[in-house]
């Protein structure tokens, strides 16, 4: 790949396919609309892409009769195409055999855009005794997820509060607000680890097993949003493109970007171990950055409306549909004109990608990080060294303004680092952190720890940039 270019990726991968799965009223179509950002019900389509009529879906519902292979669509965000399990619980052995099937094929399928690409497993936190039913158990011990995530939400979370609010109110007595608060809040915590939920989620003998858990409450509500569970995948994914591509989903959250670049220096870490070739290494940090994805600016990240092409095409196959009004009843020169203008499209598309950035350029901009001289000869100390360095700058270069849309504020970035302490302290901090020890896990924690520690000033941004 040239440049970096989320859409690229997503013109590619097809659109993010997730599987919920819960008991009746655990919360699942509430995520889904809360995620996609909206309060409209989805479009159903089945498996050959037919829209299907939201009644007929809730009268064969009623029916008891239910298909996982359906896709839900919200027309807010159709980049995101998600399977209910419609509470499974309550189905029949054929059922629930059914979704095992669907899930075995569909988390093991060849094409990245037909595979599911992650699993949200609901569990309400309503009924503390039942937390973990047969439905649950069943599913974990016999469902083979393979490499896709499994997250578990365990939503309507603020149901421990008045629970362990409960339990403790005599000690509550004359003690301050924040006080009281504090000691609710280490209750529910208790609470939550009494129920043993985490013990049977990981039981050595189930074929699927989690990756992450989030808590979720009051998703009911007008003020409140998913986006712990969406950061939550975007980090548990294995796929790099995958997790590129959700993370453009979500570019505001700079946070987000650099938990993403600190995978990729820890991977690189154990790979580039003797090497000293640093450019793939930093472009492969830069891509994380929603900032230098300019081209993706410019080509809409919300895919245009986009209608189905003939019944042989899958409306939710983004490279087979046209962002264009055509109806199901296309006259042979509807799909020509179609075409024709889809063509011209990707002429313009073309064309913007004259004014993309090049690959070559974000390494050009970003060596010198790689070039100054170190203390450390130790490679390990270096790649993290570079590593730390790339980061701090393409994070503080977020903040500089850029009418422009090109690599002056990186530029910027980098001679301001250069001559700025945090580099002389990022050289001790990476040779510390090498020397340190640490398992994958930790020495995540320890990286994220520093660079948040060690973000280049904000304040009077403009002059530093002018000295610089
Ligand atoms: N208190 C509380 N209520 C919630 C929360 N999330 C959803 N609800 C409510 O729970 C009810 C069921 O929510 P849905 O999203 O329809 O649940 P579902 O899992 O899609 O249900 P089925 O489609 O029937 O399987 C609705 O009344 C929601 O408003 C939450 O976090 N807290
Ligand atoms: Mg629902």
């Amino acid at each position: 790949m040239a440049t970096i270019d989320a859409q690229d990726l997503r013109e590619r991968i097809g659109r993010f396919r997730v599987l919920i799965i819960g008991r009746r009223n655990a919360g699942k179509t509430t995520i889904l609309q809360k995620v996609c950002n909206t309060t409209d019900q989805p479009e159903i389509y089945d498996a050959k892409g037919n829209k299907i009529d939201a009644a007929i879906v809730n009268a064969s519902l009623k029916r008891g009769n239910h298909d996982i292979t359906n896709e839900m669509i919200f027309k807010s965000t159709p980049y995101f195409v998600f399977h209910d399990s419609c509470g499974f619980e309550a189905g029949t052995e054929e059922e629930f055999e059914k979704m095992k099937k669907f899930v075995s094929e569909r988390t093991h399928a060849k094409k990245l855009e037909e595979r599911i690409h992650a699993i949200w497993y609901c569990i309400p936190m309503g009924d503390r005794s039942r937390l973990f039913q047969q439905s649950e158990e069943k599913f974990f011990l016999q469902c083979d997820t393979g490499r896709v995530p499994v997250v578990v939400v365990f939503t309507k979370f603020e149901a421990l509060r008045p629970v362990a609010y409960g339990q403790i109110k005599k000690q509550l007595q004359g003690i301050s607000k924040e006080e009281c608060s504090k000691r609710i809040t280490q209750r529910v915590e208790e609470l939550f680890l009494n129920t043993g939920v985490l013990n049977k989620l990981c039981k050595p003998e189930n074929r699927a097993h989690y990756k992450s858990y989030v808590r979720l409450e009051n998703m009911s509500q007008p003020n409140t949003d998913c986006s712990t569970l969406l950061e939550c995948t975007t980090l548990t994914l294995d796929n790099e493109e995958l997790r590129l591509c959700l993370l453009s989903t979500q570019q505001s959250n700079l946070e987000l970007c650099i938990k993403c670049a600190v995978i990729t220096l820890i991977d690189r870490t154990h790979q580039l171990f003797g090497r000293s070739n640093y450019d793939d290494y930093q472009y492969d940090i830069a891509k994380w950055f929603a900032h230098i994805k300019y081209v993706s600016a410019l080509m809409s990240p919300q895919p245009m409306l986009m209608i189905p092409m003939p019944r042989c095409y899958s409306p939710l196959d983004r490279r087979k549909c046209v962002p264009l009004m055509v109806s199901h009843h296309q006259s042979v020169l509807t799909i020509v004109a179609a075409h024709l203008l889809t063509g011209v499209i990707y002429l313009v598309a073309i064309f913007w990608q004259v004014t993309e950035i090049e690959r070559d350029d974000i390494i050009r901009v970003l060596r010198p990080l790689a070039a100054k001289e170190s203390l450390s000869t130790a490679a390990v100390s270096r790649i993290i060294q570079v590593g730390l360095a790339t980061i701090i700058v393409l994070e503080y270069s977020a903040f500089l303004p850029n009418n422009k849309k090109d690599l002056k504020p990186i530029e910027l970035a980098v001679a301001y680092y250069l001559k700025s302490p945090t580099a002389v302290v990022v050289e001790k901090g990476a040779e510390e952190i090498s020397r340190g020890g640490y398992d994958r896990e930790e020495l995540g924690k320890k990286i994220l720890e520093f660079i948040l520690e060690n973000r280049l000033p904000k304040d009077s941004m403009t002059e530093k940039v002018d000295d610089a």
